[in-house]
């Protein structure tokens, strides 16, 4: 049981205690730790990209240290000596891998070797790779229909890795490739498409830089994008405006002390937001058509680029003051001076953000809000503004756009079949949701994950759990021990493979990060063991098996040589012209952005407002909102420790922040454990004994961290047009 330990949240991030935070994890784990070798290339020209967020990293000078503190964990786990292998397996039963926890799962060491978990057995055993992938061709072969397979791809996984994994599946014959980006930012994407005919930002660090105004909306950078912090400063230091909106104060948008630089060092940090916006929940709609009601819409702008302005504005005409500071929880007053600053200037304005508006009802919707504000300000295709969905993972952007989609365009599709001399089936495939639900009904049975943990990170854990357990065959390719080996279909695998950090026999892989920049990433540690195969042997292996040579496909050839899958990728994606060039020029290439160039490639060649009924999501009387985040001390699924540094929580993660009034008119004293419950139309689900925190929030918020609340969100509780998770609004009752 967690035993947690309550001190002021923080007023700001970084400083010293950074440092020595990013020092403990990299001694603790294991005493002798590969660690300060791999720091030291941790995003180098010519190192290895950091495993964490998908941050860029500076197109020039770069300092030694070119990395944060949660990357430190994230390369401090990764690059752990001890190996968990055959002797592991052999001492600990299912049973008791279950009953440990995930901070517990992640300190055991690297999988070192592919390990079978046979029908009905207790004990993962041995296998060879060469078994294995028998063992993978015999269920894939026995499935009645191609779609009854589903590839899951984690978005760490390199563009040549996922490039192959897509083509494994579509040689197949499935389009059944669901991944974490259907958690994540797939609202984003979805809104963004259709508003402006890219689904992703539009704007480099340059431009953050040269900003007037940076809003930060719904994103904790100083937990999860810690470097976006130095770029925030700089701004700061430039002149721009920072304005945080979030219903919690998170201390890295409150203030900055930059560990590499003395002043920050000594504990004086920069302050970064000078507006902080404690929205409600789900208020941001709400919030930006009360900013749009104020402004003044750039009419030439409006004029030649873009459509369904009239539209807007009546429906901007149409929604009163009283509802907009309803759903939002900001005054009219705060609403008209946010929209002031934004309109000053050159109205060089920059909108980030992250999970806090992607995992809502209406997600998109409210994106898309964001994108009709930057439209009245043409604050789009121009230096210092733009749009800046902050990704996650390090390559999931790029998984996406080497064909990890269940629903890659047509042109995508044409391409791709005429360089691989096959016929890839144009059906829409499963996304994450989809695949949970058809496992549940038994309509997919073989599992095949590139990375991720798919049963922690998917919504539902209960019936997630349900839905693999009926599979014939889970298979992971996974570095560490995680969840998702343990619930798992009738027979598993656990296929061991290299990390970022590891040499593979000298090649190197890419990545593109949150800012389209494709850069190479090479390994240089000694592999954790000599068992391990690297991410693309393992899929082209498996593509060996399951579909064998057909057309143009030479699995073999393609897994030998990485400048050949990138030849491939450079024939079927536009925009990787000299592929191989590029990438191995330091700091690597830019993929093209039309819309900075003003160029839309929408439906109707503008860019398109939208004009959605305003909403924000309601619970009953009594009823809590409960959404679900990150400490400080995990990377997704991987806990790293117990402490959420920032926001004063050491030693606990069961733990529920919750309004202070809320608690009192419940008589809940801090440290209460209580019981939650969450209400969806198929019914209730439970979790039982979590902590009160009293936490500055506002009334009606509840907060609770990822993973362990995840048994709360309901499968079929999810963005309306990117059926993404509500991770971040689900009704909640409480039980004392
Ligand atoms: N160290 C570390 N780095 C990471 C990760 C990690 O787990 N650890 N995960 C990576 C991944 S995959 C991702 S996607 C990103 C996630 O990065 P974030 O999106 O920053 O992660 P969350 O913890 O989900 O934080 C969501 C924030 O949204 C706020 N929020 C919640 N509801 C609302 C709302 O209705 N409106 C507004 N305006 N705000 C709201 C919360 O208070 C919280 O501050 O980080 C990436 N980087
Ligand atoms: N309730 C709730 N649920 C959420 C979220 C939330 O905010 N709230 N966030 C969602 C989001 S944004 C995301 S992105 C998903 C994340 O979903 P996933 O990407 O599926 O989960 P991760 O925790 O990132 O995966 C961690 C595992 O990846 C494996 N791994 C690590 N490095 C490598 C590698 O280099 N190669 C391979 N093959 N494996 C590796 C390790 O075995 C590790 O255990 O979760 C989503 N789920
Ligand atoms: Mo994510």
């Amino acid at each position: 049981m967690d035993e947690p330990e309550i001190s002021k949240p923080k007023d700001y991030a970084g400083g010293l205690p950074a440092v020595a935070s990013s020092m403990k994890h990299v001694i603790a784990r294991d005493g002798v730790f590969r660690g300060p070798k791999a720091l030291l290339e941790l995003n180098q020209i010519g190192g290895f990209d950091c495993p964490s967020c998908a941050w860029p990293d500076p197109d020039d000078e770069r300092s030694p240290t070119e990395f944060c503190e949660n990357g430190a964990k994230a390369v401090a786990s990764e690059a752990m000596r001890t190996t968990i292998g055959r002797e592991f397996f052999a001492r600990h039963s299912i049973d008791d891998l279950l009953a440990k926890d995930d901070a517990w799962h992640d300190q055991q060491g690297r999988l070192a070797e592919p390990m079978i978990l046979r029908e009905g057995a207790t004990h993962y055993e041995p296998i060879d790779w060469e078994d294995a992938f028998q063992l993978l061709a015999r269920e894939f072969s026995a499935l009645d229909s191609p779609d009854e397979a589903i590839f899951y791809t984690s978005g760490r996984a390199s563009n040549e890795a996922a490039f192959l994994h897509q083509l494994v599946a579509r040689a197949f014959g499935t389009n059944n490739l669901p991944d974490c980006s259907n958690m994540c930012h797939e609202s984003s994407g979805e809104a963004l498409k259709k508003a402006i005919g890219i689904g992703k930002g539009t704007v480099t660090l340059d431009d953050l830089t040269q900003a007037e105004v940076i809003l930060c909306v719904g994103q904790n950078p100083g937990t999860n994008h810690p470097r976006m912090l130095a770029t925030l400063e700089t701004a700061v230091e430039n002149g721009a405006k920072i304005v945080a909106i979030n219903p919690l104060k998170e201390a890295g948008l409150i203030g900055f002390a930059h560990p590499q630089k003395p002043k920050g060092l000594a504990g004086k940090p920069t302050p970064l937001a000078s507006t902080y916006l404690q929205v409600r929940s789900n208020g941001d709609m709400a919030l930006f058509r009360g900013i749009a009601k104020c402004l003044e819409g750039d009419t030439d702008f409006i004029e030649q680029h873009t459509t369904g302005y009239d539209g807007y504005r009546s429906i901007l005409q149409s929604t009163g003051w009283d509802e907009i500071e309803r759903l939002s929880g900001i005054p009219q007053a705060e609403i008209e001076a946010l929209a002031a600053l934004m309109a000053r200037g050159d109205r060089r304005v920059i909108t980030c953000w992250a999970m806090g508006l992607t995992q809502h009802r209406n997600a998109v919707a409210t994106i898309r809000e964001i994108t009709n504000v930057h439209l009245m300000l043409a604050a789009l295709g121009r230096p210092g503004a733009g749009l800046c969905p902050v990704r996650g993972h390090s390559n999931v952007q790029g998984d996406r756009t080497v064909g990890i989609w269940e629903k890659m365009p047509e042109s995508f599709l044409t391409a791709l079949d005429q360089k691989a001399g096959i016929q890839s089936p144009r059906a829409e495939g499963l996304d994450t949701v989809g695949s949970i639900l058809a496992m549940h009904r038994g309509e997919a049975k073989v599992f095949f994950a590139l990375g991720g943990n798919f049963v922690q990170a998917s919504p539902d854990t209960g019936m997630t759990s349900a839905a693999l357990r009926k599979c014939r065959l889970t298979c992971q390719v996974s570095t560490k021990l995680n969840r998702s080996h343990l619930i798992t279909g009738k027979q598993a695998l656990i296929l061991p493979c290299l990390g970022r950090s590891e040499d593979d026999q000298g090649r190197f892989v890419s990545c593109e990060n949150s800012m389209g920049i494709v850069q190479m990433s090479r390994g240089s540690l000694a592999p954790a063991s000599q068992s391990l195969r690297s991410e693309p042997t393992i899929v082209a292996r498996l593509g060996e098996a399951i579909v064998g040579d057909v057309g143009n496909i030479r699995w073999q050839h393609l897994a030998s040589d990485y400048d050949e899958i990138r030849r491939w990728i450079e024939a079927v994606v536009p925009g990787f012209e000299a592929y191989n060039q590029r990438v191995r020029r330091g700091g690597g290439f830019y993929l093209p952005n039309p819309v900075k160039s003003r160029e839309w490639r929408t439906a109707s060649g503008k860019a398109e407002f939208s004009a959605d009924g305003l909403d924000a999501f309601q619970v009953s009387p009594g009823h809590l909102i409960l959404q679900t985040l990150r400490s400080h001390d995990q990377f997704n699924t991987t806990v790293y420790g117990k402490n959420d540094r920032y926001r004063g929580i050491s030693n606990g993660r069961r733990i529920v922040f919750l309004n202070p009034d809320d608690m009192a008119e419940r008589g809940i004293k801090p440290l209460q454990a209580i019981d939650l419950i969450s209400h969806w139309e198929d019914g209730e689900r439970e979790a039982k004994a979590f902590l009160a925190i009293p936490y500055d929030m506002p009334a009606g918020l509840a907060a609770a961290y990822f993973p362990e609340a995840n048994v709360l969100v309901p499968a079929g509780s999810v963005a309306i047009g990117s059926n993404t998770p509500t991770s971040k609004a689900i009704e909640i009752s409480i039980r004392i």
